[in-house]
């Protein structure tokens, strides 16, 4: 599916040039428009990929491009003040042409934490398509104010988005790594798993399985039940031989076409268990979850439609869900096989449980936290005085 992205604060951004990385590399097309937005004027400068005209500075006034150090009511009300900087860019996106908004950030900040929401909620205003987001959760290494910052923002989040997509750096961080490559190497996992699901809907005609190729339409009825989502993914090598002259002259019997066909249906089913049972972006049970898409890529001759129905079917008795779809993502020149598997409007969630808690204990020691954010705001102010500004 075509999707507007627009990257909110640091994270944020970075994720949608993944993103424009990631389609430029498969050639996916996921990426109609990307915008990213900040209150840190280095971190606009950082990026890649972003069209430097889709790069939104906001709060000037009151941050002077230096974000806001994790102050997210601050965030919030940059947002609303600058909603017009925002939408004036994204005058610019083609909406007929997308089927979704996707925001991102991580909720653990100040600016994509606080903005998100306001942005969410400034979009669902003014357009019809769905706008969902993508939020991730910070570590809980990371201290107090990005933990209740992550708690308050996921509240309000949740709510004014369609959807809200989950990705929880705490269960996906690794030890003895510097903060940097530990967020190189995430953000490509988030990419690969998002990258395949979305990209699952944007397969054009031609292939010979193209009755089973999941479509846009399904992405979005998943999508439709509301509420958190989390996605599961598992992939396999596989070597494609059925181009091979030699081997195919071995194997043109019968008997070994139906073994082939029974080895393939069995990767499904068990990269379809892998996938659901294994880390997903966000840690859960998947047992209660409303709605499944289970989406098979890799290359067409490694695909089967009983190895798909029987994953679906097996999905269906463990999230207890009627809703469940599935489909193909044909992609011939791929050496795996990969299940990506939603699962939307997912309600046992520990996390969230431990989030919801943080917020309710926070009101308690608010001004401590309040501190806190205001230190971060000094150090960062006084970091930047010697800075020089080559774009804006
Ligand atoms: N997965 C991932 N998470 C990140 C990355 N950078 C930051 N984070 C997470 O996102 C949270 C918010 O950080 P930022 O995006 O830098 O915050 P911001 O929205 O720019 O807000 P301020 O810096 O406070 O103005 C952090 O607490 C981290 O948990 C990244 O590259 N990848
Ligand atoms: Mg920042």
């Amino acid at each position: 599916m075509k999707l507007a992205m627009i990257g909110f604060g640091q994270a944020g951004g970075k994720i949608v040039d993944k993103f424009l990385e990631y389609d430029d590399r498969t050639g996916s097309g996921i990426v109609r428009s990307a915008v990213a937005v900040n209150t840190a004027k280095a971190d606009l400068l950082g990026l890649e990929r972003v069209p430097e005209e889709n790069r939104v500075l906001i709060g000037q006034t009151r941050v002077k491009g230096h974000g806001v150090g994790a102050d997210n009511e601050l965030g919030a009300e940059i947002a609303e003040e600058d909603i017009d900087e925002v939408q004036s860019v994204i005058d610019n996106i083609p909406v007929h042409e997308i089927d979704a908004f996707l925001i991102i950030a991580g909720l653990g900040g100040g600016t994509g934490s606080g903005g998100s929401p306001v942005l969410a909620k400034h979009l669902k205003r003014i357009y019809t398509e769905p706008v969902y987001g993508l939020g991730i959760l910070p570590s809980s290494d990371e201290g107090g104010i990005y933990t209740l910052n992550a708690a308050r923002s996921f509240q309000t989040f949740v709510r004014e988005v369609d959807n809200l997509l989950v990705f929880d750096n705490d269960a996906w961080r690794k030890t003895g790594e510097s903060m940097e490559s530990g967020y190189e190497e995430i953000n490509d996992e988030i990419v690969k798993r998002f990258g395949i699901l979305f990209g699952a809907g944007e397969v054009t005609g031609g292939s010979e399985v193209a009755e089973s190729v999941v479509d846009s339409s399904e992405i979005v009825n998943t999508l439709a039940s509301g509420g958190v989502s989390t996605v599961g993914y598992a992939a396999e090598q596989v070597t494609d031989d059925s181009s091979s002259g030699l081997l195919s002259r071995f194997k043109s019997d019968g008997a070994s076409d139906s073994m082939d066909a029974a080895n393939t249906t069995n990767r499904i089913t068990s990269l379809v268990r892998k996938a659901a049972l294994g880390r997903l972006t966000l840690p859960c049970e998947i047992d209660g979850a409303e709605r499944a898409l289970l989406v098979l890529s890799g290359p067409p001759t490694q695909l089967n439609r009983k190895g798909i129905e029987r994953g679906r079917k097996w999905l269906e008795e463990q999230t207890g869900s009627m809703e469940v779809r599935g489909g193909d993502y044909p992609v011939s020149d791929s050496s795996y096989v990969a299940s990506v598997i939603l699962l939307s409007g997912v309600h046992n969630v520990p996390r969230i449980k431990e989030l919801q808690q943080v917020a309710i204990e926070a009101q308690e020691n608010i001004d401590e936290i309040r501190a806190e954010s205001e230190e971060n705001l000094e150090q960062l102010v006084e970091d930047d005085e010697d800075e020089l500004d080559p774009l804006f």
